[in-house]
């Protein structure tokens, strides 16, 4: 079993910062997606991007498999992902976020998208999305240059969310 990582919560200023992109996909990178992936499954959740473990360059994990109903894994890694097409029509989803726990909001963003990426072996990928992995993928993105899904929110609404994070930390129940 590979490592896990400690996932940091708002509103440590990691989550703000823009991540680095990464030279090459090594045995380093391959260990941290590793890691990630173990921390993302423990969870659990179905994204995970390196600001969130206190890690910033631009690497993220995904899975949507259920596996708590028998599916299999079918984890997905990304080094330096980019954005190269997104659809006009949009989508409307309630997120949630695991450096944001317990708390949900509606997010509407491009319902599909194509994403260029390295991969786990280093090799130029892409990926089509659609429903939730897009919102996902979208999500994990955000993550690594510094923005998260209250940010799409009124003020009002984000301050309700930070506010009560805030009182979930101070009573120990995160
Ligand atoms: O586990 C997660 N679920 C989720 C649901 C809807 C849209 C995005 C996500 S990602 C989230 C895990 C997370 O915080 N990734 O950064
Ligand atoms: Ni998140």
């Amino acid at each position: 079993m590979a490592k896990t990582y400690n996932i940091i919560v708002i509103p440590d200023p990691v989550l703000k910062q823009t991540a680095q992109a990464v030279s090459r996909v090594d045995t380093d990178i391959q260990k941290q997606m590793d890691a990630m992936l173990a921390t993302m499954y423990a969870a659990p959740g179905i994204g995970l991007a390196a600001n969130q473990v206190n890690l910033l360059n631009r690497v993220l994990v995904m899975d949507l498999a259920r596996t708590d109903k028998g599916e299999e894994k079918t984890p997905i890694c990304m080094a330096n992902p980019e954005i190269i097409w997104e659809s006009e029509e949009m989508s409307t989803m309630e997120e949630g976020c695991l450096s944001i726990p317990r708390q949900y909001a509606e997010v509407e963003r491009p319902a599909h998208v194509r994403v260029k990426y390295l991969d786990y072996d280093g090799k130029e990928a892409e990926l089509e999305a659609s429903g939730l992995l897009s919102h996902c993928v979208q999500h994990e993105i955000d993550h690594l240059n510094g923005v998260l899904f209250i940010d799409y929110l009124s003020t009002l609404k984000r301050n309700m969310i930070v506010r009560k994070v805030e009182k979930l930390k101070k009573q120990n129940i995160l």
